[in-house]
């Protein structure tokens, strides 16, 4: 087989929480008189909160020190656990659960590469709070993608080099932190477009013809 471990970013490729980020960005963007817009919530997509913050309040007339950018950032993340406590099995598409299932089966090490410092929570809400092998996210990183980090740990935390993991992702940062992290990466939705993936899938379980 030509890979050990499969890396999975979490929102977008496992599960999609865009509506819960989109609801939660606008609550503070309007409280703050700010436009903001579903095309404005897809340049969020595998982006950090702070960084997502910065992009919200491109169009702010006003300033903000650092203490009210990390409340608004505190006040933004509360509303989105609110809407995650909404999630539920139901949310896990079968497919994906079935291509997961038949990964392992042939061996391979799963893991989860996420920006989100929510990952755990949001895998405990879809019920793969056990599942995988290792989990790599917002909360044992210092540089969000398209920086390697969060991958080059997965890696690591499975005891694996680089080069024999292939990563999945639905965003153009992802993409590009796979590739500097020296990994294979298959894009999925938004991604493809960049064209910069080793595969590029229709669906999820097209996953399964990269790794023979
Ligand atoms: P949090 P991923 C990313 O998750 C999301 O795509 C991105 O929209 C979000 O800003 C980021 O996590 C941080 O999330 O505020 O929950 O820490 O796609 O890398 O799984
Ligand atoms: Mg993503």
């Amino acid at each position: 087989m030509k890979y050990q471990g499969i890396i999975f970013d979490l929102d977008g490729v496992i599960c999609s929480t865009d509506q819960y980020h989109y609801l939660a960005w606008k609550a503070l963007a309007d409280k703050l008189g700010i436009y903001f817009d579903e095309t404005i919530n897809n340049r969020l997509r595998g982006v950090s909160r702070m960084a997502s913050l910065e992009i919200v309040l491109e169009r702010y007339d006003g300033v903000l020190t650092d203490e009210e950018k990390e409340a608004a950032a505190t006040e933004k993340n509360e509303l989105y656990r609110k809407l995650l406590a909404r999630m539920s099995p139901a949310d896990l598409a079968p497919e994906v659960k079935e291509t997961l299932d038949a990964l392992r089966r042939k061996g391979l090490l799963l893991a989860i590469g996420s920006s989100s410092k929510n990952a755990k929570f949001i895998l405990g809400q879809i019920g793969l709070g056990d599942y995988f092998d290792k989990i790599s996210d917002g909360t044992n990183i210092s540089r969000s993608k398209p920086d390697p980090e969060v991958f080059l740990k997965a890696a690591e935390f499975l005891g694996l080099e680089p080069g024999v993991c292939l990563v999945v992702e639905d965003a153009k940062a992802g993409i590009q932190a796979a590739r500097a992290a020296g990994m294979d990466a298959a894009a999925i939705g938004d991604a493809v477009a960049c064209g910069l993936a080793t595969y590029n899938l229709s669906t999820f379980r097209d996953l399964l013809d990269c790794v023979d």
